[in-house]
């Protein structure tokens, strides 16, 4: 057997000598300790050392490092026994460990040595490591940006969510468009994790309220499920703080194997409620189209919140003070519970139970105690998003839950009647039960926003949305719960790992690397814009990115892409309102354009390739019409002879945070088109910005918010507003919208069937009519494409000039300091959280 270097990898090498040595920082050392590994602490038959032994052993000789560091924060925690923040997430979406650990590690140069008397480079080793994809797009990734936040500010902090055996779905293009197959961090095990054997607490599940002679309630009965830790290292970037991302996983424990059962052969009902647990994570979001399927993530989604909230009460629990044991009134300056959406919104009643139920306190100090520990980021306006979930449901599944929650809703609604009389009509939309006949349903974010102390937006805008729209009523009753904590993205990842060129430079231009956790220094880039030194190292750094970028996209589609080309990148999950279809649509344009130029005016365009990548839900059709549409416009305009030489379109496929990584730094133009006041935010458009790529995009999320700080003439803006879109639908219900002529050709022309005998009727139509489910173009495309074609116009010109386009490269960076998950996080914990940071001295 040979590795990629062509050596020999069967047989460890023998001239390194095996040796434990968790402490190791140098070359020699570190290479021992890997070989120490990869001999005493096997997963694979002995004797083997290919690239995949190669990287448990590495990851198992770093997370010596981690397990060290990691004792060391704790114990000074418990020491100094701040007020810590618990981070309750249904997603995480990590990415992979390794290169990260080495780099917050700093440790980067040693590794690579060490490896290199391995026979491997550290690269070859990395791409070895598989995505832990426990999340589906911006929301999860956003976590783990706050988690790497949070250890590298040294803050007292954890993340909660649960391990999935198959994280999100691994995409698949085939000729029928995406196909979904499960996919598999966990196969093999993850290198990562601990599982701590002594951290498990039960969680149950149906049963049902037995009330005691003094009035008290019990939930009994039911299915009882075990919850056990499993611990992710969370390492600060060059601090000894690291931090915890605890993972429940769902287990049945021995006893509850029925043996008689067994033995008569029942083998499934005997290990009923084994089955029953395993199910809970096994994925990432089960459909949940079915009332199963809807029972399932209920499920998932209490046992995160029951799980935590058991840990955390015993976190505080176990502390007594110098009088005994602490006082519940306590707790919310112990403690700080940020609800990430309304997933966890369990952790509410849930709360409240365990403090009234088992700790015997009463409602009102319960309610008091409850109200000032959580807080709630809501990351979404799109109503279907916002979670509903029927009451019958509940009922079964949670029955005390479901008295508590009767309970919080009669009294708000108590209160509202007192004080507020004004907003008596306003009762039947701010009540959490939606006791609708035909449907009677409990609203997570009404629960939410009535039991935190504090409501976040996630973008300036979106937070004003908020305020003036979705929880209006509410902010009259409570105008100072809502706040903006406009979201961040982590540095070192998407900037000093995945683009080490890049890095370099700025740091030689700013003579000092101190901007990886001080990203506001980035302005200091700006008095350089126009030097000409700088513009053209700037250059070299993009072109080597987008030369691997280029062999990347060779490897995976086949198609080869000139690295001299505009490289324009739209990557995101695939939805209607991010409207991946007018940028498909815009390309489709383009290729009529050029078809029908001679060959010398051809020669005057500005070649183009267009990426386009994300997943779209497996459920969602309309999203996967849009993949199809954009792999046959693919096929169409690359096999082209007299075009695609000037236009290229790839659909980069299985878009997870490896390929981000991989795509992000070779980008030059990044599309974040959505329709005005849908996109809560977006976080990809902070890491684009800051990679030095130029933007076209709508006055949307965060957007408008990089265009205020990069300066409006290095961003290529298009479309209608947030406050126009309303009238421009009423406008197009009415009959009133006149389509751009281009906008009728593009369609016309997929139509015509060029891109493939497909039925893109469906698609097609919901660009049509002015009114109707899936029709009345909701997304505004038609409004939008005329200015989003001028804006693109601009873009060729814009590029044309080299040193113009440079400029405008470089400021994007400049002024991307305010973007950094650094920035966000020290806000949520000085205005929402209220703790302070802990180093580990
Ligand atoms: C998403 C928004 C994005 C935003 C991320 C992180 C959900 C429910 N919301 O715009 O669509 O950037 O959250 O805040 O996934």
């Amino acid at each position: 057997m040979a590795n990629a270097n062509g050596k020999a990898s069967a047989g460890l090498p023998d001239k390194i000598l095996a040796k434990a040595n968790p402490e190791a920082n140098e070359a020699t050392e570190i290479a021992g300790n890997i070989m120490y590994h990869s001999k005493y602490s096997p997963h694979f038959s002995p004797f083997k050392f290919g690239p995949e032994q190669a990287l448990y052993a590495t990851a198992e000789s770093l997370r010596d490092r981690l397990i060290q560091l990691w004792n060391e924060t704790y114990l000074h925690f418990d020491k100094v026994d701040p007020k810590q923040t618990y981070y309750l997430s249904m997603e995480y979406l990590q990415g992979r460990a390794l290169t990260n650990a080495i780099g917050n590690l700093d440790l980067q140069g040693p590794y690579a040595d060490a490896l290199r008397k391995l026979g491997y480079e550290l690269e070859e080793i990395a791409e070895q490591e598989k995505d832990a994809a426990l999340g589906n797009g911006g929301l999860g990734r956003l976590a783990s940006c706050f988690l790497d936040s949070m250890a590298t500010l040294n803050l007292p902090a954890w993340g909660y969510g649960l391990r999935y055996r198959h994280g999100l779905f691994k995409q698949l293009i085939t000729k029928k468009g995406q196909e979904e197959v499960a996919e598999d961090w966990l196969e093999k095990f993850s290198p990562w994790e601990i599982v701590r054997h002594d951290v498990v607490f039960p969680v149950r599940f149906f049963g049902n309220v037995e009330i005691n002679p003094d009035g008290s309630r019990k939930w009994v009965g039911g299915d009882v499920v075990q919850a056990l830790a499993y611990d992710v290292p969370i390492p600060g970037y060059k601090t000894k703080n690291t931090i915890s991302l605890r993972l429940w996983e769902a287990k049945a424990r021995a006893e509850d194997l029925d043996l008689f059962q067994f033995n008569e052969g029942e083998y499934e009902l005997a290990a009923q409620l084994h089955s029953r647990a395993q199910q809970i994570c096994t994925v990432l979001y089960p459909g949940d189209a079915t009332e199963n399927g809807k029972l399932l993530r209920l499920k998932q989604q209490f046992f995160l919140c029951s799980a935590s909230l058991q840990d955390i009460i015993s976190r505080f629990k176990e502390r007594s003070t110098g009088e005994g044991s602490r006082k519940w009134s306590d707790f919310p300056s112990k403690v700080a519970v940020q609800m990430n959406d309304t997933h966890p919104t369990l952790a509410i009643p849930e709360l409240m139970r365990l403090l009234m139920d088992d700790n015997g306190l009463g409602w009102d100090e319960a309610w008091d105690v409850t109200s000032r520990t959580v807080a709630y980021t809501n990351h979404t306006v799109l109503p279907e998003a916002l979670e509903k979930w029927s009451q019958s449901l509940m009922w079964k599944l949670l029955p005390r839950h479901m008295e508590i929650i009767e309970e919080i809703d009669k009294r708000f609604v108590q209160t509202i009647c007192n004080t507020r009389v004004d907003l008596e009509d306003k009762i039947s939309s701010l009540s959490i039960l939606d006791n609708n006949p035909q449907k009677p349903v409990v609203r997570m974010a009404n629960l939410c926003v009535v039991s935190s102390h504090t409501v976040n937006g996630v973008a300036q805008l979106h937070s004003d949305i908020l305020k003036a729209e979705l929880f209006a009523d509410y902010v009259s009753i409570w105008p100072n719960k809502f706040q903006n904590k406009t979201n961040g993205i982590t540095p070192r990842r998407w900037l000093r790992f995945c683009s080490p060129e890049l890095s370099d430079i700025i740091t030689k231009w700013l003579k000092t690397d101190k901007w990886i956790t001080n990203l506001d220094l980035l302005t200091g880039l700006r008095q350089f814009a126009d030097n000409e030194e700088l513009q053209s190292e700037w250059a070299s750094a993009k072109a080597a990115n987008k030369q691997r970028l280029a062999q990347y996209i060779e490897r995976v589609t086949g198609v080869s892409i000139d690295p001299n080309s505009l490289f324009d990148i739209q990557v995101k999950r695939i939805h209607e309102y991010k409207r991946q279809l007018m940028n498909i649509l815009g390309v489709i344009y383009r290729f009529k354009k050029l078809k029908e130029m001679k060959p010398e005016e051809r020669k005057k365009t500005v070649p183009r390739t267009v990426m386009i990548g994300g997943k779209a839900f497996a459920t969602y059709t309309n999203a996967k019409r849009i993949v199809k549409l954009v792999n046959d416009v693919g096929d169409i305009v690359n096999s082209d002879p007299e075009v695609n030489e000037f236009l290229k379109v790839v659909f980069v496929p299985n878009y997870n945070v490896t390929v981000a990584e991989m795509l992000i730094p070779g980008s030059e133009l990044s599309q974040h088109i959505s329709t005005a006041g849908m996109e809560a935010s977006g976080t990809s458009n902070m890491k684009f910005a800051l990679n030095g790529c130029l933007m076209i995009g709508t006055l949307d999320g965060a957007n408008v918010e990089i265009r205020e700080e990069i300066g409006e003439e290095n961003f290529f803006l298009f479309g209608a507003t947030a406050d126009q879109v309303p009238r421009l639908r009423k406008e197009r219900e009415e009959g009133l919208f006149k389509p751009d002529p281009r906008f009728e050709e593009a369609k016309q022309f997929i139509k015509s069937g060029v891109f493939g005998s497909y039925d893109y009727g469906p698609l097609l139509d919901s660009l049509e009519g002015n009114t109707g489910y899936g029709r009345g173009d909701y997304f505004l495309v038609g409004y939008d494409f005329p200015s989003y074609m001028d804006a693109q116009a601009k873009v060729d010109e814009a590029y044309k000039d080299r040193k113009r386009w440079l400029k405008m490269s470089i400021l994007s960076t400049a002024g991307s300091g305010k973007f950094s998950s650094d920035r966000t996080i020290a806000q949520y914990a000085k205005e929402i959280w209220n703790i302070e940071a802990c180093p580990v001295p």
